[in-house]
């Protein structure tokens, strides 16, 4: 993929900006066992310091005040993979981290609209991901912008949740299609029952409202056991797969066997029962529209 171009910005922060590439984590339904989604991260190859520990790349393109430009390029270049990824005959979508400041910028819809246009992909397959924390102060442009989009079918997620101090009510007050739990909530849910009463709380409720739930950063059986048996929608973590670069993508698509016999058996159960559910006829709504 082309390489982020800030020209305009000065000489170093215009080589920190090639440096950067996109990796994509797959998203995987408990209910059909695919990948259903890739969200995409933003990793950095510096040729002194080698990888840039993932957690500081945003953080680093925030304070040289390139945030703007890179939205727009991860945005391009994510539309333009998922738009590939149709022509292997799957139909996957994409989710992007945005920012509230992302949001609050008046040109934002358009940049949005641009990528879409550009790559011909569809907008029901495109998610945009932003913090729990940060919708909790959303303002009115914010949530102007985010219901533009969803007009023209760019869903959101709720990024996070239970990382922060947004409480249940958060859910039913934004414009969300998907909750995503925070790991925190999802790593200690093998040990301790506050998480797992959290976690059923948040999924019923969601459940409830018509909205879909991602467990982030799973790593263990007994945390897929737990999700699954919650009625959990989707997972995403090492469990099943770290995040891959563009070219390992297409060989993901299908499932690994990172499932066990026993996990399968489980997660059938749980097909039948979400079979019907709210957020299973909303995903084969998308699929069939
Ligand atoms: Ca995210």
């Amino acid at each position: 993929m082309k390489a982020l171009d800030a020209d305009s910005a000065p000489g170093w922060k215009s080589s920190f900006a090639g440096n950067l590439y996109l990796e994509y984590q797959p998203i995987v339904s408990l209910v059909s066992q695919e990948i259903a989604a890739f969200e995409v991260l933003t990793r950095c190859h510096d040729p002194f310091l080698g990888i840039v520990p993932p957690l500081q790349v945003v953080p680093w393109i925030k304070r040289i005040g390139l945030s703007g430009l890179h939205t727009r390029w991860v945005l391009r270049g994510a539309c333009r993979e998922a738009a590939l990824w149709s022509g292997s005959g799957a139909i996957v979508d994409v989710s992007v981290n945005v920012s509230p400041q992302d949001l609050s910028r008046p040109r934002f819809p358009t940049a949005v609209i641009e990528a879409l246009r550009q790559s011909d992909l569809d907008p029901k397959r495109l998610q945009l991901e932003v913090t729990e924390d940060s919708m909790v102060d959303m303002n009115q442009q914010t949530r102007s912008c985010m219901n533009e989009l969803r007009s023209l079918g760019v869903r959101f997620a709720m990024d996070d949740f239970g990382a922060g101090y947004a409480g249940l009510s958060t859910l039913q007050d934004m414009p969300v299609d998907t909750v995503k739990l925070d790991r925190s909530l999802v790593q200690p849910l093998a040990e301790s029952s506050k998480s797992q009463k959290i976690v059923d709380s948040v999924i019923a409720l969601s459940h409830d409202l018509g909205i879909e739930v991602v467990g982030e950063g799973v790593e263990t059986r007994q945390q897929l056991a737990f999700l699954t048996d919650a009625g959990c929608d989707l997972i995403q973590g090492h469990f099943f797969s770290p995040a891959l670069g563009a070219e390992r993508v297409a060989n993901a698509m299908t499932p690994s066997l990172a499932f066990s016999t026993l996990d399968r058996v489980r997660l059938a159960g749980n097909a039948r029962r979400l079979a019907f559910g709210p957020a299973r006829v909303s995903r084969v709504r998308r699929a069939v529209a």
